[in-house]
């Protein structure tokens, strides 16, 4: 009930909206409706009231539930069911428990995570309500081998949609997005499939938005960064992730029912910062150095040791750095 009240408010735009009216329109009592709309105000949603007149809605928080950033999606499936949590340990985790229950482009966002995960074991900075951290539920029948592309297709996605915000980002392959040599986003691609069978592929997204520099403390200080320290401005969370997902979507959906990965591959390649660059392989242990040439048409990084032994590197267990830090 709570939802629909705050859509009544967000109908009535400026205008009061009386206690009567909400209480006859739901059939409970004027209390009932008091209290629902202390909770909007503990979320954040400004809302004056007045003796006599009603209920008038102010201003909307910059919170990532489905009720604030509908107004912003076009998507017909990505992002239409969104579990939101205040607090959790990690999205990626909650999303791999319900996904088989769960309908393809189901998301699970939360305005904090306390495990936030990376690749290998890796930890995520996650600090509340200052970035977008999520994961998408997806169900793609197609080979597994084909899995990294969809990374790909979700870094894509963000570098378009910081664009489409007048930001300009590269993509450093395979999941991160970088400005100013820094990293603002990562990506975390998880699956479960059963031969060639895929169950579900988990996308987990964090976007660093609106974090201030004191957030990138110890081993990310010099390492991360956010769109909110590069541009000098505060960001619109909602905003930002609805265009994400609008741009996800089309994306993913021309992979998957059009088999097109060009589309994604030019972005890739265009927005790249490897290329043409010498970079350390790291893989466990093993670590060798080699010029960025390219990425071929499957998506994998290619990478010259010299006496043109050129090497197709796939995403799966390698870490790419800088020769002295982390491009
Ligand atoms: P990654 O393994 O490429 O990067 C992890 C590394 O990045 C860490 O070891 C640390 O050095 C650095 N790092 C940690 N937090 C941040 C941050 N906020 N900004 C910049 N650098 C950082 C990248 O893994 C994949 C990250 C996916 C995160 C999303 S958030 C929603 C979803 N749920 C979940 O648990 N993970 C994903």
């Amino acid at each position: 009930m709570k939802e629909g009240i705050l859509k009544l408010l967000k109908e009535n735009n400026d205008d009061f909206l009386s206690g009567e009216k909400i209480s006859e329109y739901f059939n409970v009592s004027r209390a009932a409706i008091w209290k629902h709309i202390n909770t909007l105000k503990e979320e954040g949603y400004e809302i004056e009231s007045v003796p006599r007149k009603g209920y008038r809605l102010i201003s909307s928080p910059d919170i990532l539930t489905y009720g604030e950033i509908e107004k912003y999606l076009n998507t017909e499936f990505i992002g239409r069911k969104i579990y939101y949590f205040d607090t959790i340990d990690s999205t990626n985790k909650k999303a791999k428990e319900i996904a088989l229950e769960e309908v393809e482009g189901t998301i699970v966002i939360s305005e904090e995570q306390t495990l936030g995960r990376g690749r290998l074991g890796r930890g995520w900075v996650s600090p509340k309500g200052k970035g977008i951290w999520m994961s998408i539920i997806l169900k793609p029948q197609i080979d597994p081998m084909k899995v990294a592309k969809i990374t790909q297709i979700g870094a894509a996605a963000v570098s378009l949609a910081l664009e489409d915000l007048d930001i300009k980002s590269y993509i450093k392959w395979p999941n991160d997005i970088v400005i100013n040599r820094k990293k603002v986003c990562g990506i975390l691609t998880e699956m479960s499939c059963e031969l060639n069978m895929i169950n579900y592929v988990i996308m987990g997204i964090g976007i660093n938005v609106n974090l201030d520099k004191q957030d990138f403390r110890g081993e990310i200080e010099n390492v991360g960064t956010s769109l909110k320290v590069e541009t000098g401005k505060k960001i619109s969370r909602k905003k930002l992730l609805g265009l994400f997902l609008n741009r996800f979507e089309e994306l993913y959906t021309s992979f998957i029912n059009k088999d097109n990965f060009e589309d994604t591959l030019k972005i890739c390649r265009d927005k790249s910062i490897l290329i043409g660059k010498e970079v350390r392989i790291i893989k466990g242990r093993d670590e060798k150095s080699g010029k960025v040439v390219g990425i071929n048409d499957e998506g994998e990084l290619l990478v010259d040791y010299g006496e043109n032994k050129v090497e197709n590197i796939m995403s799966g267990e390698v870490s790419v750095r800088g020769l002295y830090g982390y491009v």
